[in-house]
């Protein structure tokens, strides 16, 4: 039996939930408590996992009454809440993150130094839920963490995927990819429902009838079903009280797969068929920006759709409401292309289950849907094959095209005899094969469509959807993205935050914009002097984890300049690799004297997709050249280049606040925002960068002097792409940049293997679509400035300050008070 099982009227059934005492002794009483009755063991016998586990559960404790009290207030209240709706969350570790929320962090210290325990260690024990690939994701987990802040009702919906991107490893340098186990040694942040299970279909038939009364009815017979379990974590407020939810789906077999076990005699068989249920939420995909078309990929997007929008309307909102004021209650904003698939679903829930009439249904779905746009790289924008599509949903697939024929018919109203545009706009593709343009699906329906930063909402308008804005241009918006300051900021740079709170106090962890207080501390020799010890303490920290983690062994006084992102061409890490190559090569021949290079160490953190063989190669090259220049005595304590493998959330806490430098070389008009650029400079970190993304608004807040702008604009790149781009020109024309790439080529990074590095080699002399060489000049032009300026200590450290105080507008904060506004009017 699920559901209620009996309602009382007893005084302690709607608690109070007590929460256990905020105070050491209160802490210590509840941790040996969750050692003892939670893990079944006592202190002394204890492993370091048991005691993380039992840690875990404390601080749990210490949330419950506030989760269980929004939860209440929520029901109550009937605000309109936020659904979203996202494949993916990159959370990044809670506990860190859950104590500091909660004011423990002081509390939890000294209570386990009480018990003997380090809690260093503990923390070392938490494996991060990886659930995402990058940008795409770890905003999902930032919008989150803001709107639990702002106390806005948001449910985030998505998948408890039992793998998450893989852990990176390299071996003879080439990156090999391990399973994600994350869940192996116990999730104690995660809290099953059974009884909120949901049932999902596939595949089958559909069938119209009609009605005594005329009505078409249409019923969709699957031939497949699987379970939708849900998990529910929590998502807690900075120090607020309020605790939101996020509720991910896990795929299980159904009965019927258990009956078939008895009922078919082939008991492999049965068991397989089980097997093919619980893979849909297995496994998280891992291609960035250039999803493949996979089938079980559609499975995945449709399973925590169809669970997401039955758990709210089934079971979230009252069993009488009046689903015509659906959009008073609910806003779902799709993350990307991937859960669009959401719309028909409402199309389908409306209609065939509760009835409405076809065009109802379609104004109540419209107000419900708002879609986010995250990218302008034409192959990362979902197409489905409608054989597929028709085969996995047949339904749905009927929805789309009849949503499709009444869009073309407007079409057709607006513009008479435009056939072209018509099938220009066309929700179907008809070439290569039939297809279902899920970007033009999402720009149909919804009530908004956003870009992530001005530049890329430009672009959006003006290259992706042109015919789309000019048909509706209110439709279309912007909205900057943004990153936490609790995580990125007050967890990850705790002497950065305590010089913060010293100088202008604390309010600034909720309200970044005061960061602007900082200005004049610019000027105040004093607080310069101060926050350059901040980063440099930052710097020895990252060198002892990076020689414990990776054994490399780094000078902590260098220049740190770092590039962490995914290994993607139009990210350019080639560009950054020839930089570093063109620095050795000036003293390895003699051109430059060591003692003139500017001491610096290179980091890069990047995964690539693991089919992505051009990436697996740079990768590759980056770390074949780390090698040679590392142990190369010409430039002993100048250059050193260091790839630790597996970067991620937890890496990205601890290189971000020890960063002097943060490359953003994205080609321009590639790289929708970015992000990661927004935590170096609130870290203080100065920028090399395009007019790229975020890089824009960043360059305009902080000012031009502390920026190094460099490269092609937009309109350049598509002007010199426009002409003709001829790499091998470029290359002929630069005698630095040949020499650069020759000493390359020639082997002499890969033990004289000139095969080794061909693929790369010759890419960028023959293709280089991203115009890495047309940018190679200028990028090294700003590299000079970088050094010209890093040479004067005091003007540096002023720069670093200065991208602090301007850089809170950065804040997800912000991002979601411009959802808010522009878009969910919650
Ligand atoms: C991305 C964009 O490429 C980034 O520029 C942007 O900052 C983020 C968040 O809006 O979204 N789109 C996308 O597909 N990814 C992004 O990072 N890829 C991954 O998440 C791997």
């Amino acid at each position: 039996r699920i559901g209620p099982a009996f309602r009382t009227s007893h005084p302690l059934a709607s608690g109070p939930v007590v929460q256990p005492a905020p105070t050491v002794d209160g802490f210590v009483e509840t941790f040996l408590g969750e050692l003892n009755y939670g893990q079944g063991t006592l202190l002394s016998q204890s492993t370091v996992n048991d005691q993380y586990l039992a840690l875990a559960r404390t601080v749990r404790r210490y949330l419950m009454a506030d989760w269980l009290e929004t939860g209440t207030r929520r029901r109550q209240t009937q605000q309109k809440t936020v659904g979203y709706l996202s494949a993916e969350y990159l959370l990044g570790r809670q506990l860190g993150n859950n104590l500091l929320a909660t004011n423990l962090q002081d509390i939890a210290q000294v209570a386990m130094e009480r018990c003997g325990i380090d809690i260093a260690t503990l923390r070392a024990q938490e494996v991060e839920p990886g659930l995402g690939n990058g940008g795409l994701g770890r905003l999902a987990a930032c919008f989150v963490d803001s709107l639990a802040t702002m106390d806005v009702p948001c449910i985030g919906y998505g998948i408890r995927y039992e793998y998450g991107i893989f852990r990176q490893t390299f071996e003879a340098d080439r990156q090999v990819e391990v399973p994600d186990s994350w869940l192996s040694l116990g999730n104690p942040w995660e809290f099953p429902h059974p009884e909120r299970q949901v049932l999902v279909s596939f595949g089958g038939s559909t069938e119209t009838t009609t009605d005594a009364d005329g009505r078409e009815r249409c019923t969709w017979t699957p031939d497949w079903q699987v379970i939708g379990m849900p998990y529910h974590y929590m998502v807690p407020g900075h120090r607020n009280g309020v605790v939101n939810t996020l509720r991910l789906w896990s795929a299980r077999a159904t009965q019927a797969f258990d009956l078939q076990i008895f009922n078919s005699g082939d008991y492999a068989q049965a068991v397989r068929a089980q097997t093919t249920a619980e893979n849909i939420s297995k496994v998280l995909y891992p291609e960035d920006s250039t999803p493949q078309g996979k089938e079980l990929r559609l499975q995945q997007q449709y399973f925590f759709v169809a669970c997401s929008l039955h758990d709210f309307i089934d079971n979230t909102l009252p069993a009488d409401f009046d689903l015509r004021r659906l959009h008073q209650r609910i806003i779902f904003q799709l993350n990307d292309t991937h859960p669009v698939i959401a719309i028909p679903e409402l199309m389908r829930i409306l209609v065939d289950r509760k009835g409405f009439a076809w065009d109802e249904a379609w104004e109540i779905t419209q107000k419900c849907f708002a879609y986010t746009c995250h990218t302008l790289l034409p192959e990362a924008l979902e197409v489905w094959s409608a054989e597929l599509l028709g085969r996995l949903l047949p339904r749905h697939l009927e929805i789309i095209y009849r949503i499709n024929e009444e869009f073309l018919e407007e079409v057709r109203e607006a513009h008479p005899g435009d056939e072209m545009l018509v099938r220009r706009m066309s929700i179907i593709a008809e070439h290569p094969e039939r297809a279902v343009r899920m970007a033009y699906l999402a720009t149909v329906a919804a009530s908004k469509v956003n870009g992530v930063a001005e530049l890329h909402s430009q672009l959006l308008r003006d290259k992706v959807l042109p015919d789309f804005s000019r048909l509706w241009p209110e439709k279309f918006t912007n909205v900057t993205n943004g990153v936490t300051p609790r995580r990125f900021v007050r967890l990850a740079n705790r002497r950065l935050s305590d010089l913060l709170t010293e100088t202008i106090g604390d309010g600034w962890v909720t309200d970044l914009d005061r960061l602007r207080e900082l200005e004049p501390y610019a000027d105040d020799a004093g607080f310069r002097e101060q926050f350059r010890a901040v980063k440099q303490a930052n710097k020895e920290r990252l060198t002892t984890l990076l020689r414990v983690r990776d054994g490399l062994e780094l000078p902590p006084e260098a220049m740190l300049d770092v590039m962490v992102k995914r290994l993607h061409e139009y990210k350019r890490q080639t560009l950054k690799l020839l930089h570093i190559v063109s620095l050795y090569d000036d003293v390895v021949s003699g051109r430059v004297p060591a003692e003139q290079v500017t001491p610096r160490t290179f980091v890069f953190g990047a995964k690539a997709a693991p089919g992505y063989h051009l990436a697996k190669e740079i990768i590759f090259l980056i770390n074949a050249v780390a090698d040679v220049v590392n142990a190369d005595p010409a430039v002993a304590g100048r250059l050193s280049v260091a790839f630790p493998a597996n970067y991620n959330v937890t890496l990205a806490e601890k290189l971000i606040p020890a960063a002097d430098l943060s490359e953003q070389i994205s080609l321009a008009g590639k790289e929708a925002s970015g992000t990661g650029n927004m935590k170096f400079a609130l870290n203080g970190a100065l920028t090399i960068g395009t007019d790229d993304g975020a890089n824009v608004e960043i360059r305009r807040l902080v000012g031009d002097e502390h920026f190094f702008l460099f490269g092609m604009t937009e309109p350049e790149v598509e002007e010199l792409t426009a002409r003709g781009y001829t790499p091998s020109a470029v290359y002929e024309s630069d005698p630095q940049l040949r020499s650069t790439i020759d000493l390359l080529a020639s082997g002499h990074f890969t033990g004289g293997d000139r095969q080794a590095v061909a693929p790369v080699v010759d890419n960028l002399l023959h293709q280089d679509s991203f115009m890495v060489l047309a940018d190679f000049r200028a990028y090294l032009d700003a590299q000079a400035r970088v050094d010209a300026a890093y040479a004067d200590p005091d003007a540096w450290s002023r720069s670093a300050i200065l991208n602090v105080a301007r850089s809170g507008y950065f804040s997800s904060d912000r991002s979601m008070r411009d959802y808010l506004e522009r878009i969910w009017h919650a």
